[in-house]
């Protein structure tokens, strides 16, 4: 699946956090003071994470391995895992940006995980768009008719890699806003997939109502290549890799937690950071 290139070093993750508010200053256009702000709120919330975790000492480690297990994660790492999802949707709720970047940061994209992309695209693709008892189909030209929106973020893979991207394409929001249902909760969900089943992921609303979710067409100012996801795919900056599904088919608004290809596996549901 992985092509045969050397490991990346993994820059967003182990960027010491100046260089890392440093690049935000300098490259993010909504308020520095905004964005200065946030990194305050988050690095005094990790001195506090930090704290806590520091007072849980010797003995710690034998009682949470004794713990019954929910969903095969002992619950007070469960619990951690909701609270990390509390604590996105917090940042979310303020609408976090992830860091945007300049076109000379721009890299070659990679070409990884390629479920639900057997042969070519079918020719007469068709978006579906499932709300309830409504149900339409969209073109591709559809999609281009929306405000079109360019971003330049870092793309990142739980495996360890990352690339910094172009992506063009509409807003979720704004596909959302025009194709969605009329009273569309945040606290809803989304789930995606590709046309074949193969492939499918689901998101909580808010995050895909988030200003940096694109249904993207474009990568580093080509139509997406097959296996980076055409005719359509998600780019999503604030989760990782696996949520950026390539090959959409059908989009459904839906009050149920959706099934998630790798939630199945055992990678976190929500997949953000
Ligand atoms: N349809 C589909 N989309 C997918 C995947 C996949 O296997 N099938 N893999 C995901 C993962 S794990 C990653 S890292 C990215 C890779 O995107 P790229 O091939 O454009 O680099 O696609 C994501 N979207
Ligand atoms: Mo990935």
């Amino acid at each position: 699946m992985s092509e045969p290139q050397p490991a990346t070093p993994v820059a967003a993750e182990t960027q010491p956090q100046a260089t890392q508010a440093e690049e935000t200053r300098q490259r993010v256009d909504p308020s520095d003071a905004d964005i200065q702000r946030e990194i305050g709120r988050r690095t005094r919330r990790s001195l506090l994470v930090g704290g806590i975790a520091s007072l849980i000492g010797a003995g710690a480690w034998e009682w949470l391995r004794t713990r019954r297990e929910d969903d095969d994660v002992q619950w007070p790492l469960r619990l951690a895992l909701r609270a990390n999802e509390q604590i996105s949707r917090d940042y979310l709720s303020e609408t976090r940006l992830a860091p945007t970047f300049s076109p000379a940061d721009v890299e070659q994209p990679r070409r990884n995980g390629m479920y639900g992309l057997d042969g070519n695209p079918d020719p007469n693709w068709k978006l579906t768009v499932d709300s309830g008892d409504d149900s339409k189909e969209l073109s591709l030209d559809d999609i281009k008719a929306l405000p079109k929106v360019e971003m330049i973020t870092e793309f990142k893979c739980i495996e360890g890699w990352s690339r910094i991207l172009h992506w063009g394409g509409a807003r979720f929001r704004d596909f959302a806003e025009k194709y969605g249902p009329d009273d569309l909760d945040p606290n809803s969900y989304v789930s995606i997939e590709t046309p074949d089943k193969q492939y499918y992921v689901g998101l909580d609303a808010a995050s895909a109502l988030h200003p940096q979710t694109l249904l993207a067409y474009e990568l580093n100012g080509k139509p997406l290549a097959v296996e980076n996801g055409a005719p359509l795919r998600l780019a999503i900056p604030l989760k990782y890799g696996v949520k950026n599904i390539k090959r959409i088919g059908r989009i459904e608004f839906t009050d149920h937690r959706p099934a998630d290809y790798w939630a199945e596996q055992g990678y976190d549901w929500y997949a953000g950071f």
